[in-house]
């Protein structure tokens, strides 16, 4: 069996992680357009960074949840059969123990020179604008996906999406594209779709089957019955 998983914030909302649009969300403080966006970094180039800055020093603060794990212990199993794609930019999936995600909006731990190109593994601030240990300028930025920006390895996903046998949604609102497309390219590619999230998503009515609650508590329930379904009850 082929799955296609995308999660969103959701999933990393039991870690403590702030997801976007809830109450104290991200943006809560923050217009998008002001932090997220080129525009902004050329504007305000320091401001876009301590945004980053603390989001990545809050993930020493944080741990993966059952969540997180129960997807590696199915990519443990489904192999390649399993292909997750991801819009967050925390590295919990990863610390979760999977080990093929595809940060479709980029990574918190990593930066991107504009001068040479250059991507690195990135654990400090960038705030004071270091040098490029590629090219010695200047022009480190957060790897991240800002709106306006095309996301990364959408050939791939969207050539996922029309062979799988299912497609599952976890943790996310449904309001940012081309994720929040996702469910009706494979409803279109005749694909079984399945939502799990604390509540319906924009793109709620698009989905097969959908599944209200924690993903703390539905996605290991899930990933048992997939495995219960391959015969391999993990
Ligand atoms: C692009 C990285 C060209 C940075 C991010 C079509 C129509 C309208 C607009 C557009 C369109 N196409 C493009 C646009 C413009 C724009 C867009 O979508 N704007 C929106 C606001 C309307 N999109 C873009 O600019 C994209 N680029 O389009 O390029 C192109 C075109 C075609 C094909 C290719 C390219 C780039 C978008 C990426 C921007 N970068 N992140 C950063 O993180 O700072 S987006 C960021 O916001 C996240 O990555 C994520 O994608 C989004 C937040 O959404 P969620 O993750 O879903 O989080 P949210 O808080 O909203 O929801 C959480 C959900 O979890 C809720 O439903 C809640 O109920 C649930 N939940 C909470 N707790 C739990 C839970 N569920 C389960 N368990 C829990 N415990």
């Amino acid at each position: 069996m082929r799955i296609v998983v995308l999660t969103g914030a959701g999933i990393s909302a039991e870690s403590g992680v702030p997801t976007f649009r809830d109450a104290d969300g991200l943006w809560e403080g923050h217009r998008v357009e002001d932090v997220a966006t080129p525009e902004a970094f050329e504007l305000r180039p320091r401001m876009v960074q301590e945004f980053y800055d603390a989001r990545r020093a809050a993930l020493a603060g944080v741990e993966p949840n059952p969540a997180h794990r129960a997807l590696a212990r199915l990519e443990e199993v489904l192999g390649d059969d399993l292909f997750l794609v991801t819009q967050n930019i925390d590295d919990l999936h990863e610390r979760g123990g999977a080990q093929r995600v595809h940060h479709m909006h980029g990574e918190l731990l990593k930066a991107l020179c504009r001068a040479c190109g250059s991507r690195l593994a990135w654990q400090d601030a960038l705030v004071d604008f270091p040098p490029c240990p590629g090219c010695g300028l200047p022009e480190l930025r957060p790897d991240v996906v800002w709106f306006g920006e095309m996301p990364y390895g959408m050939d791939d996903i969207y050539a996922q999406l029309r062979t799988a046998d299912l497609f599952v949604s976890i943790g996310t609102s449904g309001a940012v594209y081309p994720a929040a497309g996702f469910v009706q390219l494979a409803a279109g590619a005749r694909v079984r779709t399945l939502e799990l999230n604390l509540e319906p998503s924009e793109g709620s009515h698009f989905f097969t089957e959908s599944r209200h609650g924690r993903a703390g508590d539905l996605v290991p329930v899930w990933v048992d019955e997939v495995l219960a379904l391959v015969g391999n009850p993990g």
